[in-house]
């Protein structure tokens, strides 16, 4: 029961941080309107993503994320 209390208020902080709500919304990301969101379009919202991590999620290498590519690492 604690671990959910926990888990609960984590979340809520979470979802009252700007730029975590930013990062939901991929039309949000999606700057230039592309329908895909690049490196650089990442960073302006969330600063922390490696190039490490955005390779990663970039499951296709198409050197770009899809929606589906970028809820994954926004999901994580
Ligand atoms: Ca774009
Ligand atoms: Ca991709």
């Amino acid at each position: 029961m604690k671990t959910l209390q926990i888990t609960v208020v984590a979340l809520s902080i979470l979802a009252a941080t700007p730029a975590f709500a930013a990062a939901q919304d991929f039309n949000a990301v999606d700057t230039d309107g592309n329908g895909t969101i690049s490196y650089e379009e990442i960073v302006a919202v969330l600063p922390d993503v490696s190039k490490d991590q955005f390779a990663e999620a970039d499951a296709d290498g198409s050197g770009e994320l899809s929606a589906e590519e970028f809820a994954k690492l926004a999901g994580e």
